[in-house]
């Protein structure tokens, strides 16, 4: 499509309901305020119609109140699970993790799970890269370097051939720059600020939008299936067990957002996505199956599990704001957590990051 045609697809998609919450919840810098450069402040945004079910979780726990048009489940799980009657197939766990299973998925999320043959958003760039969290708390440096390949040719007459190939290593900083070699190079800091998705088990390709069975990949971990199950449990249909197939971790940093989507890539949808929030508070967007449905908006926090099942699956959905500043994002507990176990990289990076891993029953 080009031109006109696109650009008026292109307003049109603007002035959806769901894309006008996106804009209204988004980060923006405030323009307004006089303040300099350095000390600019994200512009105020009014939090009122955002859904918060950590306060209706401890109302509810009280005196049994809820607010129109939501209820509570009851059931064996031992954490209040809450569902909208506008969203069936939609249920929200608040703070279904305990801090010490919050520390545990974050430190996994940036260690374990970026590591090959688990694909990053880096590797078109880079290739798989190893080790990215140590290397960044070893101030290493990625550097592209070029290999001579000699290669001998088996036909007669043909002899050896030098090729080069590039790849690319980590290195210390000192002898990355005294090399000198005008080759590329990008510090791990960099690369660790950067991360934006990682995938496990079967392998999410993001150019076909589909699972790529072919690509080498490791079972999900035993513990993140055995955690996704029982969460999983309560929306599942009666006397099935859900089956952690693959899962997308995704790391957002100040500003980052997901815009609108559905999941459907997966072949049966009555299975549900089991979702995680790990680290800064956030905002979710919930819409319907058209994107011109208005969303309803509620905070994720650390620890909280939502699962999007059935009629769920078809809503489109998006994050469209995490929030870093100190009282917003609401990670003090887990801050305190981080740094009585010693773990200050991690709290260095949770404390302006968000990390949601979601889990999916593929077949
Ligand atoms: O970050 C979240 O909470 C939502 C993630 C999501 O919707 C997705 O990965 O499809």
């Amino acid at each position: 499509m080009y031109g006109e045609d696109a650009s008026r697809e292109q307003s049109e998609l603007e002035r959806t309901a769901f894309r006008k919450a996106e804009r209204k919840y988004k980060f923006y810098y405030d323009d307004s305020s006089k303040s300099s450069k350095k000390k600019k402040r994200p512009k105020p945004v009014d939090l009122t119609e955002v859904l918060d079910f950590k306060a209706i979780s401890s109302s509810f726990c009280r005196d049994e109140n809820l607010p129109p048009g939501i209820v509570a489940l009851s059931g064996g799980f031992h954490h209040p699970v809450f569902c909208l009657d506008s969203r069936p197939g939609f249920y929200f766990i608040p703070g279904a993790l305990s801090i010490e299973e919050q520390c545990h998925w974050i430190r996994e999320s940036l260690t374990s799970f970026p590591e090959p043959p688990n694909r990053t958003n880096h590797n078109a760039i880079y290739g798989p890269i190893h080790e990215l969290f140590d290397a960044t708390i070893e101030r290493k440096v990625l550097v592209e370097e070029e290999n001579a390949v000699t290669s001998f040719a088996s036909e007669p007459g043909c002899f050896e051939r030098k090729e080069s190939t590039r790849r690319w290593r980590f290195s210390e900083e000192n002898s990355a720059r005294l090399r000198g070699n005008g080759g590329k190079s990008v510090l791990a800091s960099v690369l660790l600020r950067k991360l934006r998705w990682s995938t496990l088990g079967l392998q999410f390709d993001w150019s076909k939008r589909n699972y790529d069975v072919s690509l080498p990949h490791n079972k999900i971990p035993d513990a993140l299936c055995e955690l996704a199950k029982q969460m999983a449990a309560t929306a599942m249909p009666t006397g099935e067990e859900f089956k952690p197939e693959a899962a997308i971790v995704n790391y957002f940093g100040l500003g980052d957002t997901l815009g609108g989507h559905l999941d459907d890539m997966e072949a049966d949808w009555s299975r549900p996505i089991v979702s995680m929030s790990l680290g800064c508070k956030a905002i979710f967007l919930l819409g319907g199956k058209s994107r011109e449905d208005v969303p309803v908006a509620m905070f994720l926090r650390s620890g909280d599990i939502v699962l999007m099942a059935g009629e769920a699956r078809e809503c489109f959905h998006g994050v469209p704001r995490i929030f870093t500043d100190k009282e917003g994002a609401e990670i003090d507990p887990l801050e305190s957590h981080l740094l009585h176990e010693g773990n200050n990289h991690f709290v260095d990076y949770i404390r302006s990051s968000r990390i949601n891993i979601n889990i999916r029953q593929v077949f």
